[in-house]
């Protein structure tokens, strides 16, 4: 169906198997064959229509959670569409999608995204990819127009215009936001201003018609091939029906849905047909009883199909990390600090992978604000290290794509306590890429930030964080505590199938010490033992590691021998080394971390010892973090409420009631 010019009759065609389509989705959903809110796209059928026939079978398609449109257009199996909508085991997605987020890699569609907006930055990264790769493709992404008001489609838009991406954003403005008219929310009439006021190439369509829709897309898609994307197209159209399926628009005037109605695409492009004499009646009926035989057999199909199997609900989490290198690479021993051990990683990665990109705010020509990417655009050129928009929902979901193509992407949240302006990318995107698709895509891409307290710094430049990563399935999260794991676990998190955010510990940066470069990569798991002891076992990570080590030395001249165990990931949890020191410690466990104590990661690992343990522990495992507060600027105040080793020791000695 790509990249061959519309017909009359393949276009009444096309639209109508849609249209049909949907309202076959409705009835399944009102028999309740399909669970879930579903969100149908009658009245737009003409944009997915006209989008792919301008379209080459090598480019890219997302779209909103309103895309099975989208998903038919690209040429999805009807009855796979349909059988994800209704959750079974032959749908596309194995009824993990369902209705919003299915997607078939297998025919260029990436997906739909049911958070509003986030497909954006995401489709930036899939044209990123295109674009390092001089693959020529192109990408669009839908959005509606309610989605333009969102500022993840702001932040792609200025990322896209930013690296001249391939990428077409097609709002299609059917007028609704859910049940809020855009007009309410929204001045002005055209929403393609706001394209133009970026800098990108932006047009208004009629997006009732597929010839103008078909227009308009090969157009941008020549602007993109040839270098100068992205472009911004306002197809302007109507919905039909309700926001969703059981939606009785109670919130809608009867003349808003009769003036709907009187623009119906598909009634329209009949009568067209007719009147210019381009279809007879026959031909027109031909093609309904062909698009009714389509969707029949597709819904008898899906009636046919099991469920998805229980059993398989754990599958596709992550992938299958490879196995280390067996012989080592140039080993080189340097005495080098934490920050410039990441650089070497950095390097390292670049120079053995050529689908390595490092980008982010101030990381291409000043070398990031504490230098660990410096030197790294001269060398490897700003195509590959660069700068960025200050737009961190761009940033990750940038990331996000261009992992999803087949690059490595390694990006910088300069600080971790700006990363909450775009959680979704790493919480509803980046974990559901591999399980949603179920291994036929997958985003290795590297998330590197810093954070904790440093004297001075405020209460939004120290938090520990780490907590809420830790809680997500689908990424994994470690927090490098020495320069030779500022290298190993960088390398380890590049070379790791799935989303990785790792966490640096700023106050460690200049801290220096023999790093063993060029080894061979590791895999991004295993926690350390970094002290051995017999009477007590504490369990850390991150910066905390030092502090706790500096306890374990004093509290050996009080007779007291401490293991110290960095954690080094916590996901995945080692929960062989958790079991071994427990074990070795007489079950004495004493969990210590910066973070604030309440919901901090320290209560998962006392709630796994105990649950696990319990029979082997002498006294309810102990923790101590950063009690519940706001963490001040004043240095004395900092060190008031830091797990300090003067309040490790006491842990510690409270523990073995001495
Ligand atoms: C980030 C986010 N905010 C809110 C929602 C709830 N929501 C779902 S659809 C929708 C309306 C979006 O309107 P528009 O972008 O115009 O798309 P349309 O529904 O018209 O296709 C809203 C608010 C969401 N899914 N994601």
């Amino acid at each position: 169906m790509r990249n061959e010019a519309l017909t009359v009759r393949s276009a009444y065609q096309r639209m109508s198997l849609i249209r049909r389509f949907e309202g076959r989705v409705l009835e399944l959903s009102a028999e309740g064959l399909a669970a879930g809110s579903i969100h149908p796209c009658f009245g737009q059928e003409a944009i997915p229509v006209g989008a792919l026939a301008a379209l080459q079978p090598q480019d890219r398609v997302l779209a909103t959670y309103r895309g099975h449109g989208w998903a038919l257009a690209c040429g999805s199996e009807p009855a796979a569409v349909l059988g994800e909508i209704a959750q079974r085991a032959g749908g596309t997605n194995g009824g993990r999608a369902g209705s919003p987020l299915l997607s078939d890699p297998d025919v260029g569609f990436l997906g739909e995204n049911s958070i509003v907006g986030a497909g954006v930055p995401i489709a930036d990264g899939v044209a990123l990819a295109a674009k390092s790769q001089g693959t020529g493709r192109v990408v669009i992404t839908s959005i509606g127009d309610g989605a333009m008001n969102q500022g993840s489609t702001s932040e792609g838009m200025i990322f896209a215009a930013a690296n001249n991406l391939p990428v077409i954003f097609l709002c299609e403005n059917n007028g609704w936001s859910e049940m809020t008219p855009i007009s309410r929310t929204t001045r002005g009439e055209d929403l393609a201003v706001r394209g133009t006021a970026l800098g990108i190439e932006s047009h208004v369509v009629d997006g009732l018609d597929p010839f103008a829709v078909e227009n308009a897309v090969a157009r941008a898609a020549e602007v993109c091939r040839r270098g100068e994307g992205p472009v911004l197209l306002e197809c302007k159209t109507v919905r039909l029906k309700g926001h969703y399926n059981k939606d009785i628009e109670h919130y809608r005037s009867r003349e808003d849905q009769e003036a709907a109605a009187a623009a119906d695409p598909i009634a329209r492009l009949r009568g067209a047909a007719l009147d210019h004499g381009l279809l007879e009646d026959q031909d027109l009926w031909d093609v309904d009883a062909e698009v009714a035989a389509i969707v029949d057999d597709a819904t008898l199909r899906v009636r046919s199909m099991p469920l998805p199997d229980p059993a398989t609900v754990l599958d596709h989490l992550y992938g299958e990390a490879p196995e280390p290198a067996a012989s080592p690479e140039q080993v080189q021993t340097l005495e080098i600090t934490y920050q410039r051990a990441a650089n070497l990683a950095l390097r390292t990665e670049l120079e053995d992978r050529p689908e390595v990109l490092v980008y982010g705010e101030d990381v291409g020509f000043s070398g990031g604000i504490f230098g660990v990417s410096r030197g790294l655009q001269k060398e490897f050129g700003s195509e590959r290290v660069f700068d960025t928009p200050i737009s961190e929902s761009a940033i990750l979901g940038s990331a996000v794509g261009a992992a999803m193509e087949g690059m490595r992407p390694i990006v910088e949240i300069m600080w971790a306590d700006f990363v909450f302006v775009a959680l979704d990318q790493i919480v509803n995107q980046a974990t559901n890429v591999r399980y949603v698709n179920r291994s036929r895509l997958h985003a290795p891409l590297t998330i590197r930030m810093q954070q904790g307290v440093t004297p001075g710094s405020c209460a939004q430049h120290s938090q520990s964080i780490e907590a809420f990563f830790a809680h997500m399935p689908g990424i994994k999260v470690g927090l490098p505590s020495t320069p030779q794991d500022a290298y190993d676990m960088l390398r380890a998190a590049v070379a790791d199938p799935d989303p990785t955010v790792l966490i640096e510990a700023r106050e460690l940066y200049q801290e220096t010490a023999s790093v063993e470069v060029g080894r061979p990569r590791q895999r991004a798991e295993g926690a350390r033992v970094r002290r051995d002891g017999e009477d007590v076992a504490i369990i850390t990570w991150g910066a905390t590691l030092h502090r706790a080590l500096e306890a374990a030395e004093r509290l050996q001249s009080e007779s007291v021998s401490a293991t110290v165990l960095d954690l080094r990931w916590l996901r995945p949890l080692d929960e062989e080394s958790i079991a071994s020191v427990v074990e070795s410690c007489g079950g004495r466990v004493l969990v210590v971390h910066e973070a604030t104590e309440t919901s901090g990661f320290g209560a998962e690992v006392v709630t796994r010892i105990t649950e696990r343990h319990f029979a082997e522990l002498r006294s309810p495992v102990a923790r101590l973090g950063t009690p519940d507060v706001r963490m001040p600027s004043a240095p004395n105040l900092q060190q008031a409420v830091l797990p300090t080793p003067e309040r490790i020791c006491s842990a510690v000695r409270a523990l073995l009631n001495r």
